[in-house]
């Protein structure tokens, strides 16, 4: 009992809970499925752009999108090492995650079908997962809130490559801004799913709240991710595929559609247009790096022995 309110001091102090102190279950069970699935997000997000590393336009490009890529690979290695503070075991999430047992992104489930989507990304999905992962930067998991400044410092510029190389083809020619708009159609809607469930559907939020794991439900940030995009986009030169997209001085914020969460739910449930792709080939990279783990295993049972 003693415990538990210690816990729940320390949580209402705005202090952090460190990985020896003492948690509820149901709290580390919520980190867990929370961290884990954000790092599968990282490491399955790492395909959709990196189908275009070897087409990229020129070398500048291209060192800037593998520098991008690697990011993300080291953004999921920092949180499958926050879910190990918690006791989770590595292996078993990447088990769970090739067997399709613990979930992802709904956004790396889409095609990138053009080089413009490599810069939508960077501009509409990097400037999401900002608009998320900033307030996780005070989240009450210390190892977890950490994580969460390193990546949301790299994040950002992950977002500013986006928007710059979209101005670029913006100020070429008129076929390069159709593919910028056509990316831009193309993105809008699941990158507002990105944000989860509406409120009034979420079965976490209300309980993360308490935990003071997520800082705001999200529906709020959805709307300041809305409040953030528009000007970017009018600067740009491009519109969002939304016809109730407008201001409202009232509320002194934008009012927006609604996504379609019959198609969010589908592809969270795996039926998305790259769902199977995305899965088959992480399996197949885990498979095929079998040697590799196996080698730096007995390197260090080596050198343990030899110690
Ligand atoms: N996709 O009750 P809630 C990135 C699930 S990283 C799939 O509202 P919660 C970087 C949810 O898990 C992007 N599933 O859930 C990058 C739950 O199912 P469960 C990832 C979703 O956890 C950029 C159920 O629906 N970011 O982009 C989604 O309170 C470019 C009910 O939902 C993070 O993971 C979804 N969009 O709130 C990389 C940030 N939304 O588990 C490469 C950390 C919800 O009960 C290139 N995570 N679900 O079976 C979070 O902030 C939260 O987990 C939310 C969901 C906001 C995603």
């Amino acid at each position: 009992m003693d415990l538990e309110r210690e816990f729940e001091r320390v949580v209402a102090a705005d202090h952090r809970i460190e990985p020896r102190d003492w948690m509820p279950d149901g709290y580390r069970k919520t980190l867990i499925r929370q961290i884990a699935q954000h790092a599968h997000s990282e490491i399955i997000g790492m395909q959709p752009e990196g189908n275009w590393i070897s087409r990229a336009p020129s070398l500048r490009r291209k060192a800037i999108l593998l520098a991008k890529v690697q990011d993300e690979a080291g953004h999921g290695l920092y949180l499958y090492a926050a879910t190990e503070t918690l006791g989770a075991d590595r292996a078993e999430l990447t088990e769970k995650l090739v067997e399709g047992r613990q979930k992802y992104s709904s956004i790396f489930n889409y095609p990138t079908l053009t080089f413009a989507d490599v810069g939508v990304i960077g501009w509409l999905v990097d400037g999401a997962a900002i608009c998320n992962q900033v307030p996780l930067c005070r989240t009450s998991y210390g190892p977890y809130a950490r994580a969460m400044i390193r990546v949301c410092k790299e994040e950002s510029f992950h977002q500013r490559q986006g928007y710059e190389l979209l101005l670029t083809m913006m100020s070429g020619t008129q076929q390069q801004r159709d593919m910028v708009q056509e990316a831009v159609d193309r993105w809008w809607w699941p990158s507002l799913m990105m944000f989860g469930p509406p409120d009034a559907e979420s079965s976490n939020t209300e309980q993360s709240m308490l935990w003071r794991i997520k800082r705001h439900t999200n529906d709020e940030l959805r709307q300041r991710y809305v409040d953030m995009s528009v000007p970017q986009a009018d600067k740009l030169g491009v519109t969002f595929p939304d016809p109730e997209l407008a201001w409202n001085a009232d509320r002194g914020h934008y009012d927006f559609g609604e996504p379609d969460w019959t198609e969010f739910w589908q592809v969270v449930k795996g039926e998305g247009p790259c769902n199977a792709q995305r899965v088959e080939h992480r399996r197949k990279a885990h498979e095929d790096g079998a040697w590799v783990r196996e080698a730096a295993t007995a390197y260090a049972a080596k050198r343990e022995k030899a110690a």
